[in-house]
């Protein structure tokens, strides 16, 4: 299975060793495209800032969305990217799971959490503390569709 792991870059590295967390765990199912995402080593100013640089990430990322069997997007840092690739992918018709933590004092934003249906599009609520469980719900739950 190919999953694409959506997590804040440019919009701030806050949330990068949840990241790990989560990568690490999604590696259990299959191969996560987007690994760098959880890079701490990776800064919000996102090395290779040409224009050149940018259009070969954009280009990049978009295949590898239409590649993926799967897109899970930790949501709760506000970045322009994770939801451009969130709009990308609703026309897509991919099964996406977007994980928010309330904890954070946040407000997600309407245009995700009105995005859930109950086919392909889900936002859960969670805390750091049972991403593990969440993930495995999701993957399980997929088996059986
Ligand atoms: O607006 P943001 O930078 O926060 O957007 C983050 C999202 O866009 C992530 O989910 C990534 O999939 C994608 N993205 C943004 N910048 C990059 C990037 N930068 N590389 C790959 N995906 C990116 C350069 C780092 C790379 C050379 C290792």
């Amino acid at each position: 299975m190919k999953i694409y792991f959506c997590g804040s870059i440019r919009g701030g590295r806050d949330d990068v060793h949840l990241y790990q967390k989560i990568v690490r765990k999604l590696l259990s199912y299959g191969t996560v495209l987007t690994e760098h995402v959880a890079n701490t080593d990776l800064s919000d100013a996102g090395e290779d800032s040409t224009a050149k640089g940018d259009q070969a990430i954009h280009d990049r990322d978009v295949d590898w969305l239409r590649q993926s069997d799967v897109i899970v997007a930790e949501v709760t840092q506000p970045s322009l990217g994770v939801g451009y690739e969130l709009g990308r992918v609703v026309d897509m018709k991919k099964k996406v799971l977007c994980l928010f933590r309330p904890s954070s004092g946040r407000i997600l934003s309407a245009m995700i959490r009105g995005a859930a249906d109950s086919q392909h599009f889900m936002v859960r609520d969670y805390n750091e503390e049972e991403v593990e469980k969440v993930l495995d719900q999701f993957f399980s739950s997929l088996s059986r569709t």
